[in-house]
């Protein structure tokens, strides 16, 4: 049947899969957000939900103060013998660690971490034997991929951890995963980095310990060759294969949607693909020609299932379960300043403003399509409380309402800041008990700053996506949209002013609509 890419839309990066009692498990990287790695289940490949998130207690994962798209890298997700194990990295602090459960919907275990460096780690389990791989160098400083045997209880590395294979030439072999089909163990790996160049690599050997040979058709997944009109989907690489239990394989790979034909930027994220596996005897080949297209044809039908939930992108009070499985705080978050009912989320505003690489008073989800709109009715104080499109500290734009203390009105500003550029692009005056409603519209090149107060709608900017986009901003990360509070109101280049208020800032019928 044809499927439609991005089977997980919005900045869901490192996708990795695993199958386990008819389902299918699905999770990806999360960098400074917490909670850490979403977990989706589908029975199809192609209705997703999310039902957890791995990290979700800050004795798993420190985020505290960390650089931005640094925290949680590439993440494996594998399940042996009843149990699921995630391993990740705190690339801030270059520590690779695993989790487990015996429950995907419950808790998941305390961190258990591993004496071998690089990043994105990858299990493989054989005869009794756990084997642990990442990325790293070997002895003359080229990238490889290393791998050791541990105690899966302990984490404990039980022999030396010794290069693999060095990938197909590219920059930045990372991701590597170790499958067994037939007699061949099969290393899959992605090089060239997470941006255009990127591609998808193999070797296979005939022993786990290698040595590995290079697949002579390798790359076997890139879209490096496409122009940007004649496809919009970039980047893809990073990739995972999951077999069923009817014997079929199938990938999942990350790419991204670019604006248009010639604006290669893009700003919501590294996305989920889904791609076709076949054999060709000895290799696999997947995508088309090795090519990813946005509606492809994939042998899902024989589990497809019509009535399957699907992950609805829209976000609206009242809030629902799955809502609030998909709210991220940035960093390690101060819960005491957070009260979040169904239909409302009331926030006490704190020093860290938006500017911080901090925790600031901030609740959001991920912008997943280009046309959204996000509206809000805000209550507050003195202070700022508002909305913000936000790809990190440094590269946001928001629309809040400013109270300074001495003030007799209220303003309403749309503030931009990209890079060390930050500007008040529109101002409008009301009376400081009215509320309003804030609303942020998107389109592919633009989002749109609109106040409304008594019905009557003041747009006060249009700011371009591209300024948040990864090319841009650089990192790891996509747009969230989301809620705010702050007392550390910024007025300019270097210029703020400290509010000092507790007064709570209030939001109320909550709208975000993504087509
Ligand atoms: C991740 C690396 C990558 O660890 O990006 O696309 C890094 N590939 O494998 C961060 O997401």
């Amino acid at each position: 049947m044809i499927v439609n890419n991005p089977i997980i839309r919005g900045f869901y990066p490192d996708p990795s899969v695993c199958y386990a009692e008819g389902k299918f498990y699905l999770i990806c990287s999360t960098m400074q957000y917490f909670p850490g790695v979403p977990i989706f289940e589908s029975v199809d490949l192609v209705h997703w939900k999310q039902v957890g998130n791995c990290l979700t207690r800050s004795n798993q994962i420190d985020l505290d103060k960390i650089n931005a798209s640094g925290g949680v890298f590439a993440p494996t997700i594998r399940y042996h013998e009843g149990r699921f194990y995630m391993v990740t990295t705190n690339d801030t602090y270059h520590k690779n660690f695993y989790i487990y459960t015996d429950d995907i919907y419950g808790e998941w275990s305390d961190p258990i971490f591993v004496d071998q460096g690089g990043i994105d780690p990858s299990l493989f389990f054989e005869n009794g034997k756990t084997y642990f791989m990442s990325n790293g160098n070997d002895a003359n400083g080229k990238g490889c991929v290393l791998q050791c045997e541990i105690d899966i209880e302990t984490g404990e590395r039980l022999t030396e951890s010794v290069p693999l294979w060095n990938g197909n030439g590219g920059r930045y072999l990372e991701s590597p995963h170790m499958y067994k089909f037939g007699n061949y163990y099969y290393l899959m790996a992605a090089e060239g980095g997470t941006e255009y160049g990127h591609m998808v690599t193999i070797a296979r050997a005939s022993s786990v310990n290698g040595p590995f040979n290079t697949y002579k058709g390798n790359p076997i997944l890139t879209n490096r060759d496409f122009g940007g009109h004649e496809n919009h989907i970039h980047g893809i690489g990073h990739a995972d294969l999951v077999t069923n239990a009817e014997g079929e394989t199938f990938m999942v790979c990350l790419g991204f949607r670019i604006q248009s034909d010639w604006q290669p930027y893009h700003h919501l994220g590294r996305e989920v693909f889904l791609v076709p596996v076949t054999w060709d005897g000895e290799w696999i080949r997947v995508g088309v020609h090795g090519q990813v297209f946005e509606k492809m044809e994939i042998p899902v039908d024989s589990m497809y299932d019509e009535s399957a939930e699907m992950m609805n992108y829209d976000f609206n009070m009242p809030f629902g379960d799955t809502d609030r499985l998909r709210m991220s705080y940035i960093r390690q978050p101060v819960l005491d300043n957070y009260d979040i009912k169904d239909d409302s989320i009331t926030l006490i505003p704190t020093e860290i403003n938006l500017d911080a690489t901090d925790s600031p008073s901030f609740i959001g989800v991920r912008q997943s399509e280009f046309d959204t709109v996000f509206s809000v009715e805000v209550e507050a104080g003195v202070g700022e409380a508002g909305i913000t499109a936000l790809m990190d500290e440094t590269h946001h734009y928001e629309i809040a309402r400013v109270l300074l203390p001495d003030s007799e009105n209220a303003e309403i500003i749309t503030r931009y800041h990209i890079g060390s550029v930050i500007g008040i692009a529109g101002r409008l005056s009301i009376p400081k008990e009215k509320s309003v409603r804030l609303m942020i519209t998107s389109e592919p090149a633009n989002y749109t700053f609109v106040a409304v107060v008594d019905g009557e709608e003041h747009v006060l900017g249009t700011a371009d996506t591209k300024h948040l986009s990864s090319e841009v901003a650089a990192g790891f990360t996509g747009v969230f949209e989301g809620v705010y509070a702050t007392n550390d109101v910024i007025t300019g280049i270097g210029s703020h002013v400290k509010t000092d208020s507790k007064d709570k800032a209030v939001f109320t019928n909550l709208k975000f609509t993504q087509d």
